[in-house]
């Protein structure tokens, strides 16, 4: 096993990895950027090296600067955390290069599969279905032929695209040619690559996604799905295991076709294949992610199994430390992903000083956390601090907790998702769990127009009517006892405490 990894990356998911790290005696090295100096990856770690001035493509991305950090270091392995070089084949190659373990797939895996058409023609020779179009790079004139056999809608999709980027859903003839024009354009600016494809488009569907584990030894093991439907511009906002909309029939071809796929693709280490589920329960793959994703820890919640040290053990040479059959889903997770902007102002990213910081706690509930009261959140990335997540027996069990615990956090000096993530789950379709891919850009469009106003205010002035018409209870004063009965009552709850 190793006795030193370095961790190429920051945030929340630096500090789940190091917190991987020493459970299993290993010593965590981080870096960080000049706008990361105070951050609490760094204060956690064992040792921290400075790599660059804040923008990512001279930090984060800097892989002569990492790779030298890790060999003064003398850490023997690469943890990539998600986003920046997690997925880069050429990263994990020059790793290889420099006889440092990349803790992840090969660099060939990640090859073979960032390439859409390459990773749906694996699919489909692998028996996966994949949802109709076609498996190569087309030109326009392709396209428009293409289209007449599938059929619209249909999406063209950048071959080098991944998380929706370079996609683009066409419904009418007359959209077709500027919607090829502007996928290329963004797929170039994007990956430097022009190339497109197209499938039918499956609107209303639910996005889910298979975890997997890969050894070295041959086992592959499939650790249940998540629902991962509610999001916004391509970015999940709630995750949950398992889906509501998923059986054990289903869960089980599903997992199947994700092991098939990943023994086809010789893919090692921890991963995620994304479908498309429909009405009709039909699951079609779209992509592989290789990689440890920010919504993991729902998984972990109902597997009880901890997946960066599986990563770490598999990356050693050692054997995952199950087998399928031993494989219990128990109970039910969800997450909200808490980013540091505002929802009342088009999800403006919102930096700035954290001046207060009350983190939920109790039964069934985790905060994967990368900030500490009194530090910064910088401008320069991704803007998620943390990720709340809880556990239930059940999703009603879950769903309280979630909302208990979005009720106990605190986070002051900047703005947050917080109160979104209150809102989304008092909706009656996500608690019946009746959610697509589209369903959250549709609630933001008639529900946030509503949510104009001054929400603190609104709630102070709600609070004290309330409080000014309630009976007397005969239990002493507005702030204590009792259920919240209402969420005004919560929310002026919370603004007294906040104006003390
Ligand atoms: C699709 C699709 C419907 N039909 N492909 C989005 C990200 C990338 N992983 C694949 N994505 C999708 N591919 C076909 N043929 C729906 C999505 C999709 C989506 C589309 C529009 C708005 C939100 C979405 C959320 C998840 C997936």
């Amino acid at each position: 096993m190793f006795n030193k990894i370095l961790i190429a990356n920051r945030g929340e998911i630096a500090v789940r990895v190091i917190r991987a790290c020493r459970e299993m005696g290993i010593a965590a090295v981080a870096i960080y950027s000049e706008a990361d100096r105070t951050a609490l990856h760094v204060r956690l770690a064992d040792e921290a090296y400075l790599i660059g001035p804040p923008p990512s493509a001279q930090s984060y991305l800097n892989v002569d600067r990492i790779i030298e950090a890790a060999k003064t270091a003398g850490a023997k392995a690469i943890h990539p955390g998600y986003g920046f070089l997690s997925e880069n084949p050429e990263f994990a190659l020059r790793c290889e290069q420099e006889r440092l373990v990349f803790i992840g797939p090969s660099s060939q895996a990640i090859r073979a599969m960032g390439g859409k058409t390459a990773g749906r023609s694996l699919a489909a020779k692998a028996g996966v279905p994949v949802v109709p179009g076609t498996t190569r790079e087309l030109s326009d004139q392709e396209v428009l032929q293409a289209v007449k056999e599938i059929g619209l809608p249909v999406v063209i999709k950048a071959i080098a695209g991944g998380g929706g980027k370079g996609m683009r859903i066409v419904s009418t003839e007359a959209d077709l040619a500027g919607a090829i024009r502007a996928a290329r354009s963004e797929a170039s600016s994007s990956f430097g690559n022009p190339a497109v494809y197209v499938e039918r488009y499956l609107g209303g569907a639910r996005h889910i996604e298979m975890q997997i584990l890969a050894d070295g030894k041959g086992h592959v093991v499939y650790l249940g799905e998540r629902e991962c439907s509610l999001q916004r511009r391509h970015q999940k906002v709630v995750e949950e295991s398992p889906s509501p909309f998923v059986d054990a029939d289903l869960r089980s071809r599903m997992g199947e076709a994700a092991v098939k796929l990943a023994k086809a693709a010789a893919y090692t280490n921890a991963g995620t294949m994304e479908f498309l589920v429909d009405s009709g329960r039909n699951f079609y793959f779209l992509e592989l992610n290789a990689r440890l994703q920010v919504e993991h820890p729902v998984t972990e919640m109902v597997t009880g199994l901890d997946l960066v040290k599986e990563q770490i053990r598999i990356a050693a040479g050692e054997p995952i430390s199950v087998r399928q059959d031993d494989i219990r889903l128990r109970g039910h997770a969800i997450e909200c992903r808490i980013y540091a902007e505002d929802p009342f102002n088009n999800f403006m990213p919102s930096p700035g000083k954290i001046h207060t910081l009350r983190n939920p706690s109790g039964p069934g509930v985790r905060v994967d956390s990368g900030i500490y009261e009194g530090c910064e959140v910088p401008i320069y990335y991704d803007p998620i601090v943390s990720k709340l997540v809880a556990w239930g027996r059940d999703r009603d069990e879950a769903i309280r907790r979630m909302r208990r615990a979005l009720a106990e956090y605190v986070i002051l000096g900047v703005k947050t998702s917080i109160p979104f993530h209150r809102r989304i789950l008092s909706d009656p379709q996500v608690l019946a769990g009746e959610i697509h891919t589209q369903f959250l850009e549709s609630w933001l469009a008639k529900g946030m127009a509503e949510a104009k106003g001054n929400l603190a205010e609104i709630a102070l002035v709600a609070g004290a009517l309330y409080l000014h018409t309630k009976k007397p209870s005969g239990r002493g004063s507005a702030g204590q006892g009792g259920p919240a009965e209402s969420p005004w009552k919560l929310a002026a709850r919370q603004e007294a405490v906040r104006r003390r």
